[in-house]
């Protein structure tokens, strides 16, 4: 149930103070949770001789190590869980460096929290009881789809799980079910505005709404996707590591993304010294998860970069605001919202004794949806002069992708 017309939950409107009091109170407790019940934590802390009780403010968190990607790797899978693994009741991935994903595991709690977390976006944005909303998002190990649909049946509207892919099929949908919210990744967003128009059933749409994220986009970008489908375009920004989708959003004001403070706890840091930056300065984001039972995740380098805003927001809602993500502070790529490390690429490649030390990585965009080609360089000693041998390697090294990178690849013959 909605606290009122226009915030999901009253902590959406904490007076400053009382949030930073409730955020300090729910480190400390995440903090003696991963203490208590991950050995990872455990032997981290006690390595620079910390306990919980040596974090006395909200400054002293950066006596805490961080966590990166690779420390989601080193315990694959179970490793950073912090409760008995029948507390868990659902497990989403996403891709990590090499050839293992990052593991996210939920407690129905967590399940429960998450989905009232995404909720408080959707409503934040104007969506209603009533409302039918189409999920167009994938709904495999990608936090996405689930993320979305849940809150949407909590807010009460009519919750289409469309998945992504048959665009077509996605237009008639809107079409016959009278969709008035969408979310998609901007990229998918855009090529559906192309096939509208091809299909030039754009004035047979009802959209009012729609969300995008899970990728970087652009105000140009916001301008094209308004423009086309008579909607307001909004971002939504999350890590699977810190549930997935729900992290932050941007409110009505379209001034920037509410970032939740009373889930997570949030730093913006000097990408190279790990040091904290001043105010409004631009820098990398590292969040604590404070209330995820399963995975209480400590001082997380998300890798993204952006600028925090603490400024009054006229929507009401006391809670930071992040610019849009700026870029990475990595090599991360994301394709058609997926995640995509060169160095999954160069595991896969290496694997195979024709391919040569050096390889390129080409991305390209075709009616708005990414296109990546790999170009392979082959020992000199394997090449016969004969094309045939050479379509037998493509064809080999495109297979090998497919077992090894599957849900890269799964995406992207969406
Ligand atoms: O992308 C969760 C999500 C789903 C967010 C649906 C929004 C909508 P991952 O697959 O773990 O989780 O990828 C997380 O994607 O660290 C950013 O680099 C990037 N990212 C997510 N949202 C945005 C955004 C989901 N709005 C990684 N703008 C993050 C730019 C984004 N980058």
């Amino acid at each position: 149930m909605p606290w009122n017309d226009e915030y999901w939950e009253k902590e959406e409107v904490l007076p400053k103070k009382e949030l930073e009091e409730l955020q300090f109170k729910r480190l400390k407790n995440a903090l003696t949770r991963a203490y208590d019940h991950v050995e990872f934590y455990r032997r981290r802390l006690k390595e620079v001789n910390l306990t919980p009780e040596d974090i006395k403010r909200p400054e002293d968190i950066v006596k805490i190590p961080f966590t990166t990607r690779e420390h989601f790797a080193q315990n694959y899978p179970f490793g950073l869980f912090a409760v008995p693994k029948d507390k868990i009741v659902r497990i989403h991935t996403s891709s990590g460096t090499s050839g293992k994903p990052k593991v996210v595991g939920y407690t129905a709690k967590d399940i429960e929290t998450w989905a009232n977390i995404v909720a408080r976006c959707l409503y934040m944005v104007g969506v209603r009881k009533g409302d039918v909303f189409q999920n167009i998002s994938n709904y495999a190990f990608f936090t996405g789809g689930l993320g979305f649909h849940f809150a949407g049946e909590r807010i009460g509207a009519i919750t289409i799980p469309a998945g992504v892919g048959n665009t077509e099929r996605q237009i008639q949908c809107m079409i016959d079910f009278g969709t008035t919210v969408v979310h998609a990744t901007p990229s998918y967003a855009l090529h559906i505005k192309e096939v509208v128009e091809e299909m030039g059933v754009a004035d047979k749409l009802k959209l009012r709404i729609g969300c995008f994220g899970a990728e970087p986009w652009s105000e140009n970008t916001r301008k094209r996707l308004e423009d086309a489908f008579n909607i307001k375009a909004y971002d939504s920004y999350g890590l699977s590591e810190m549930n997935g989708p729900g992290v932050a959003f941007e409110c009505k004001e379209q001034q920037g993304l509410h970032i939740w403070a009373d889930h997570y706890f949030i730093e913006v840091v000097d990408p190279k010294t790990g040091e904290p930056v001043g105010e409004g300065e631009k820098g990398e984001l590292v969040l604590t998860a404070l209330t995820k039972e399963a995975m209480p995740i400590l001082r997380y380098r998300t890798g993204d970069i952006t600028i925090l805003e603490n400024e009054k927001c006229a929507c009401g809602r006391t809670h930071p605001r992040l610019l849009r993500i700026l870029g990475r502070s990595d090599d991360m790529l994301i394709i058609r919202g997926i995640n995509v490390f060169p160095s999954q690429i160069e595991h896969v490649l290496m694997q195979i004794p024709e391919v040569g030390d050096n390889f390129q990585i080409m991305l390209t965009r075709q009616n708005g949806l990414d296109e990546i080609t790999v170009r392979v360089e082959v020992r000199d000693e394997i090449f016969t002069g004969e094309i045939w041998d050479l379509k037998e390697l493509q064809q080999r090294i495109q297979e090998r992708s497919t077992g090894k990178a599957k849900r890269v690849i799964d995406l992207r013959s969406v």
